[in-house]
This record gives C-alpha cells, structure tokens and sequence, in this order.
C-alpha cells in the first residue's frame, strides 16, 4: 500500500501523467498517476489517504523546487497535468462530500491585465493542495469578483498582474472588495509586486510563487 502511496507522489512531483506519456524519459513506460490512483482506489486506499499521502505532498515537493529555482514552469505544468489525471478519479469522492475541500479560492487577473501564466500556475497549485478554486479568469472587474463573493462569502481572494499600469487597477479592486467586505482576506503576487506594495493598498499578504500561496492558505485553517 506505502508503495502504491510512494510511486503515485513520485509520478505527480516528476508530471507522470499515464502510461502512454513518454514524460519524463526515464519514466517511459511505466504506470503514471491516472493509473496508479486507480489502482491505489481499486487496492481498497481511502480517497482522503490518496489526496493526503501521495498528491498533495506530490504537488508540494514539485512546489518547493520551483520556489527554490530548481524547477521550472514547464514540469510545473506537467505536475498539474498528472495531478488532473488522478483527480478525475477522486471527483466522485468530492461530489459525495466524503472528501471536503479546505476552503474555497477566487483568483482572477486584475482588469485591464491579460497575463494569465502565473495566474493559472497558482490556481493549479492551490487546488492541487486541496482547495476549490473559482478562477474568473482575465481582465477581471470589480462587479464580477464581488458578485463571485457573494456567491462564496467564505472565501479567500487571489490577484494577479503583470503589468505596472494595471496595479493601479489591483489596488482599486482591493479598495472595492474592502468597502463591502472589510475582514475579506486578499492575497496578490505578480512579477512587478512587491510587500511594501501589498501593505500599501491593504491587501493581506504578498508571495511571489505559488508555492508561498500554498503555503499561506494552510495557514488560515490551522
Ligand atoms: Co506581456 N508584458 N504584455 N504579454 N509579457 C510583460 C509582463 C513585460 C514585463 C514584457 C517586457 O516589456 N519586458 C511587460 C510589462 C512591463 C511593465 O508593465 N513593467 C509586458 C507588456 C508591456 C505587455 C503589453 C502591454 C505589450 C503590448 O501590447 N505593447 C501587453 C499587455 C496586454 C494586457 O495585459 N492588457 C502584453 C501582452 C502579452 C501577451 C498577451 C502577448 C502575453 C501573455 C499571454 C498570457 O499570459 N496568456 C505576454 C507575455 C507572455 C509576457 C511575458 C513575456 C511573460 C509573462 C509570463 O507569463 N511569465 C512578460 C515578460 C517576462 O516576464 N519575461 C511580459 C511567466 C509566469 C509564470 O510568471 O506571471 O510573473 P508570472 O507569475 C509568477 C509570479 O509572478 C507569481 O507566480 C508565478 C509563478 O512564479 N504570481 C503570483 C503571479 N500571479 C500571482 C498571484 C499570487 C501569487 C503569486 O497571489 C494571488
């Protein structure tokens, strides 16, 4: 049962994503994580022990590379792939509820920004590390993030941009979402932001990569 546990994980931190895939080369051939998570279910492992066990910390590993720059955003992608590939056989266990989210997460691209790599690359994190995740998707307005709130009013917010003219954007946003919703947890990164930023117009808290996220989310349930 270690076993199954142990070569799954391997196969989501590596991006494995079934037996046909011929990435990475030196797993050519062998069972990826849409297999083994089959087999872990058809071996008797409860879902909940999967997720635990072997993809979440899978997808952390891979997570912790890329913040210490010794992955990229490549395997990255291919991580999330795998981890779509064992997902798709664990979504009954969600849509029963014997597996529960930890919380829900709304991110979306500030408006007037198009720039939706990084953006993607953390929702892809973030879910892999057990929470659902509303992405609005880009060039995001005011109206529909708080329309998304009051759908979720539980949930934790996300913002992203790229671009220096559309900071000025985020920092509306945050002023919009704090009038209605002033204990509203806002979390925003982007390559031109910074903490000194993020203090300045109030939203919670900054990374820089995904995994810094992760990170920061856990913290809010413990
Ligand atoms: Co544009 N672009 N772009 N672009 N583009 C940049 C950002 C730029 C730096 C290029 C340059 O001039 N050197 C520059 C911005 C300059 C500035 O503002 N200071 C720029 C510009 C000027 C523009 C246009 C204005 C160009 C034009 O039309 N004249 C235009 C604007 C369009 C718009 O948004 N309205 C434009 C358009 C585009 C494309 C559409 C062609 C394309 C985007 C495609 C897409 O995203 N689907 C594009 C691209 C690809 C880039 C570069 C080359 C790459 C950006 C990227 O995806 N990086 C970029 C130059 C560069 O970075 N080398 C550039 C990879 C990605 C993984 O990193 O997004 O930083 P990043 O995400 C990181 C972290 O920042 C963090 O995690 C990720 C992983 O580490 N992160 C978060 C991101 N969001 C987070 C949220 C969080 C936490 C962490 O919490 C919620």
């Amino acid at each position: 049962m270690n076993e199954i546990l142990k070569q799954l994980e391997a196969c989501i931190e590596s991006g494995k994503i079934n037996v046909a895939s011929a990435y990475p080369p030196e797993m050519k051939g062998m069972p990826g994580a849409d297999e083994l998570c089959k087999i872990a279910l058809d071996y008797g492992i409860s879902p909940i022990v999967i997720l635990n066990e072997a993809l979440i910390p899978g997808m952390s590993k891979i997570g912790e590379k890329f913040s210490e720059g010794i992955a990229f955003v490549p395997e990255m992608l291919m991580s999330a792939k795998a981890m779509s590939s064992a997902m798709v056989h664990l979504k009954p266990y969600y849509n029963s509820g014997i597996i529960k989210r930890k919380g829900v997460f709304v991110i979306c691209t500030v408006t007037g920004d198009l720039h939706d790599i990084g953006k993607n690359l953390v929702a892809m994190m973030v879910e892999g590390s057990g929470w659902e995740v509303i992405d609005l998707g880009v060039d995001v307005k005011s109206e529909k993030l708080l329309k998304a709130i009051e759908e979720h009013p539980d949930c934790v917010i996300g913002l992203s941009a790229l671009l220096t003219t559309t900071m000025a954007n985020m920092e509306k946003m945050v002023q919009d979402v704090k009038a209605k919703y002033p204990e509203m947890v806002i979390m925003v990164g982007g390559a031109p932001l910074s903490m000194e930023f993020c203090s300045r117009i109030g939203a919670s808290h900054y990374s820089p990569d995904p995994q810094g996220v992760v990170q920061y989310l856990n913290k809010l349930i413990v």
